[in-house]
């Protein structure tokens, strides 16, 4: 296909703005990346980046060199713009639409007829049409005639946001037919997945009942493994037995929901509804609940050592292989231990600085009663058990992830613990 170069001015250089502007970039288009907080910007001048995502930093880079890529405080006037700001949530559960607001005035007097708007932050229902449009009409263009407008969720997973930003099918839902397919045009420079027309209402929902069907999912087997706990059976193996059927596809269970979309989203679709969702709010506080259910399940087990008692945490991001520890639920469990005074160690080769850190596994777990193994990340896979052995002071693991061998830990005189599994 033959790329019409346009102009396009990106609002937020975050996880998502970043890799769509060097995408843009790379294929075609002349970006301006705009952000309000100056370390992005200044890093961006020098054609560095200041997130970590895989092979990220070498194409905004080039595209930087290239002159394609251009770093800016304020919006210019160009073709397209695209808000990728965030919309975190408030004390109260609520999405805060402030940073969607100031970004959509930010680039009001940049409009010119025929330009396009895109939201591509995760948001509730009904905000362009309550919140955007209402900013953009003071521009006086007809909406959706001389602009076009619309909503275009991003699916990508931290870890893999360049292959799947170009892989992944998509949804654009516009305000009318005409802004739906002007944005298509634009998207499809470089996106290979199918594209999906719709409405904007229903794109924003897509978006939001995407993370929440996986949040539910996880919350329902979360709650099974604590109902297999209690009647004695082990989740795993109902896990893998149950899967075997054609129909069936149960989560995994573990220490809970984190990162900025799961443990975020479905608050938006509750907040919007709240007597409607119920399902989706239990599911929430479900997942809320697994960092107080595993710290339960560490004062049992070590319910009769004597005198001030250490814990090593393995891992504390949301996920595994990746530095996010947004909403991570382990750091939650680490307050829990820290209220009831345990002593504490952690190891994480994705996090730079946290308390309580310690570079190798063998030294963290000196003097410890307990290894938790919070996060599976791939470092832990093949950890030298002999030497962490020698090293503790009672030899106990707990495995929230189901992650390590219990045949080869029992054989090296550990007591192996398992999420989902009732403590013998
Ligand atoms: N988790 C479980 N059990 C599971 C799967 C995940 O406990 O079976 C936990 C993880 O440990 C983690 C959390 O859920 O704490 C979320 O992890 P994730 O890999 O499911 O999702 P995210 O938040 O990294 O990315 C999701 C993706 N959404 C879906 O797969 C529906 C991604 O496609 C979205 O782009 C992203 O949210 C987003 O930005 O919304």
């Amino acid at each position: 296909m033959k790329i019409h170069k346009q102009k396009i001015c990106i609002i937020g250089l975050g996880y998502i703005g970043l890799p769509a502007a060097a995408m843009f970039a790379s294929n075609g288009h002349k970006v301006i990346g705009v952000d309000i907080n100056h370390k992005v910007i200044d890093a961006l001048e020098k054609g560095e980046v200041i997130i970590e995502e895989p092979y990220l930093k070498n194409m905004v880079e080039q595209e930087v060199i290239l002159g394609n890529l251009i770093a800016s405080k304020k919006p210019q006037v160009a073709d397209a713009f695209i808000i990728a700001v965030p919309t975190p949530l408030t004390k109260d559960k609520k999405a805060d639409m402030s940073l969607v607001k100031k970004a959509t005035e930010s680039i009001v007097p940049y409009l010119r007829k025929g330009n396009i708007v895109v939201l591509e932050s995760t948001s509730p229902t009904g905000t362009v049409k309550n919140l955007i449009i209402p900013i953009l009409k003071k521009r006086g263009l007809k909406i959706g005639e001389e602009l076009y407008v619309g909503y275009c969720p991003e699916r990508v997973l931290p870890g893999q946001i360049l292959f799947e930003l170009v892989n992944n099918n998509r949804i654009i839902g516009g305000v009318n037919k005409k802004s739906a397919e002007k944005i298509k045009d634009l998207y499809q420079t470089f996106v290979k997945g199918e594209i999906y027309l719709t409405y904007t209402t229903t794109a924003e929902m897509c978006k939001l009942v995407e993370n929440t069907y996986r949040d539910v999912n996880i919350a329902f087997v979360n709650e099974l493994s604590k109902i297999c706990e209690n009647i004695g059976v082990d989740i795993w193996e109902v896990i893998k037995l149950c899967n075997k059927h054609p129909r069936i596809n149960i989560h995994q269970p573990g220490p809970g929901v984190g990162g900025h979309c799961l443990a975020v989203d479905p608050w938006f679709i509750v907040e919007k509804n709240p007597e409607l969702a119920r399902i989706i709010k239990l599911a929430r506080e479900t997942n809320d609940s697994m960092p107080q259910f595993i710290f339960n399940k560490i004062e049992k087990i070590l319910k009769n050592i004597k005198g001030i008692k250490k814990v090593t945490i393995l891992g504390i991001t949301y996920k595994a292989n990746i530095d996010d520890t947004r909403e991570s639920p382990i750091i939650n469990l680490i307050k829990l231990l820290e209220e009831q005074n345990y002593k504490i160690t952690v190891v994480d080769p994705y996090v730079k600085e946290f308390r309580y850190k310690v570079e190798n596994v063998a030294e963290a777990a000196k003097d410890s009663d307990l290894l938790v193994l919070a996060v599976n990340h791939k470092d832990f896979k093949d950890l030298d058990f002999d030497l962490i052995a020698k090293k503790m002071r009672n030899k106990i693991i707990l495995d929230t992830r189901n992650y390590f061998n219990k045949n080869i830990i029992e054989n090296k005189g550990f007591k192996y613990y398992l999420l989902g599994k009732a403590n013998e």
